[in-house]
């Protein structure tokens, strides 16, 4: 087992009464000890405005993980770290969580989300004005990340004061808008992409539903993959009916929610952008989506996380071009309200703290 001892970098609680600074002056020195030097001077240079300042001083107290890309993860990464400040304090935000995931017991999902420190609104549209999300699983070889299409490994474990430190072998990536994702081709939706870009939403054909998705605060996406799409020929039965084609992907469509792999359980009800009822279901093969009783699509790959929201990419396209306008509206609605009253998590989002989490 590769973790199998804790190393702690100290063991000292916390000293009540130290200066932010200190606290600051305390991990740049550990992270320079661990040999983590290129992150460390990252930090110490959080000391030079008022931004990381604050960024420090929310570390310095409460329940943290942070993910600490290694030496090597810097050099293989194109990012140049006294170029921005600003840049560089929304990359360290988008690299803690807040809370304390290691060991705990219930464990948490396979698939587990933390909420970052990353709220820059000039990259993070979420409802609620939520902080950006990270996503993180276990195998075989420990705890690793997903991020935009890869997988970074957490290589080591350590430990700062109030911090769980978890060091990674790549520097995280911000995610990006909802477009810019699915249009790229690590995820094998360019289809769906293209299809999207190709329907028009407005009478002078100025938006097209692809731009329609990247304006919500809060958006969920189930994406049927090239495979899926190139066998629903129901499709170019209806190319050059609009109205269907937006009622169609309008049932592939949480509009005003981002909803996150943890919650696909019988018990949560969530309504689509065309007003219609999505159901989950989950057996040893996998978990399955449907809308209003359509065909069952398998989930392939959850948790593609965007700027305002996240994709599902899914097995086939969801047969259902029905609308219930006055529901998609109510959902909405009932969305904004929800958002409204968001508080920021410490633990895993999407699971019940009263539930057990383990599956
Ligand atoms: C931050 O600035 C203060 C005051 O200039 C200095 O004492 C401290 O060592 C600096 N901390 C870091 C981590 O650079
Ligand atoms: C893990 O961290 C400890 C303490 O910082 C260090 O002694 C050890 O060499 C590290 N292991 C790896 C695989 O980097
Ligand atoms: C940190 O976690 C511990 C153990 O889970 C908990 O008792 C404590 O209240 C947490 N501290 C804060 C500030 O959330
Ligand atoms: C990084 O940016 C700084 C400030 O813009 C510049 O002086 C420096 O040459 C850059 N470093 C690299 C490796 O591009
Ligand atoms: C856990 O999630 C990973 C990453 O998506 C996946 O490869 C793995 O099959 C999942 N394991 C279980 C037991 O669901
Ligand atoms: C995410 O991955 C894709 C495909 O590998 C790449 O084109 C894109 O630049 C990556 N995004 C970021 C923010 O690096
Ligand atoms: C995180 O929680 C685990 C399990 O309770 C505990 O062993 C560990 O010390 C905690 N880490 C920090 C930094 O508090
Ligand atoms: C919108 O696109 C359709 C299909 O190409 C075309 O028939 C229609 O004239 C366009 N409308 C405007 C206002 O450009
Ligand atoms: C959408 O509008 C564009 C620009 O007017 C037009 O070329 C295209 O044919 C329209 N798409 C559909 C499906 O009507
Ligand atoms: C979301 O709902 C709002 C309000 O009803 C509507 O204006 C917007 O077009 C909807 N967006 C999508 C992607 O369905
Ligand atoms: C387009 O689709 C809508 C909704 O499915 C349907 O009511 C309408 O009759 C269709 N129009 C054409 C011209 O087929
Ligand atoms: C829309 C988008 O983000 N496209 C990117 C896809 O990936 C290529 C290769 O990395 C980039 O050059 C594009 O900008």
């Amino acid at each position: 087992m590769l973790f199998a001892s804790l190393v702690l970098l100290t063991l000292l609680p916390a000293v009540f009464g130290q200066s932010w600074q200190q606290y600051l002056d305390g991990l740049v020195q550990a992270l320079n000890a661990g040999g983590y030097t290129t992150l460390a001077s990252a930090s110490a240079a959080l000391n030079i405005t008022s931004d990381g300042q604050r960024l420090a001083q929310s570390l310095s107290t409460g329940n943290w993980t942070l993910f600490v890309p290694n030496n090597q993860a810097f050099t293989s990464s194109p990012i140049n770290l006294t170029s921005d400040p600003t840049y560089v304090r929304n990359l360290l935000s988008y690299h803690v969580v807040h809370g304390n995931f290691t060991d705990q017991s219930p464990p948490y999902p396979n698939i587990t989300l933390g909420r970052t420190l990353l709220n820059d609104s000039s990259l993070v549209r979420l409802e609620g004005n939520e902080p950006q999300v990270l996503a993180w699983s276990k195998g075989n070889n420990g705890i690793f990340v997903l991020n935009n299409g890869t997988i970074v490994s957490v290589v080591n474990k350590t430990a700062y004061q109030n911090l769980q430190v978890l060091v990674i072998d790549s520097v995280l990536k911000i995610p990006q808008s909802l477009s810019d994702t699915i249009t790229n081709s690590t995820y094998d939706i360019t289809s769906v992409a293209g299809a999207l870009s190709s329907i028009n939403v407005t009478a002078d054909n100025s938006t097209t539903l692809l731009n329609l998705l990247n304006f919500p605060r809060g958006i969920t996406l189930f994406a049927p993959n090239n495979s899926a799409f190139a066998a629903a020929n129901c499709i170019s039965g209806l190319l050059p009916n609009n109205t269907a084609l937006v009622a169609l992907f309008g049932n592939h469509v949480i509009n005003g929610t981002t909803v996150y792999s943890p919650s696909f359980t019988n018990g949560n009800h969530y309504t689509s952008a065309s007003g219609e009822p999505f159901t989950f279901k989950s057996n040893s093969s996998g978990v399955y989506v449907s809308s209003a009783g359509s065909n069952w699509a398998r989930i392939m790959r959850s948790d593609v996380l965007t700027s305002n929201g996240v994709v599902h990419v899914i097995d086939s396209v969801l047969l259902d071009t029905k609308v219930n306008a006055s529901a998609a509206i109510s959902a909405y609605q009932s969305a904004t309200s929800v958002a409204a009253s968001m508080s920021i998590l410490t633990g895993p989002v999407g699971v019940a703290p009263s539930t057990s989490a383990g599956r």
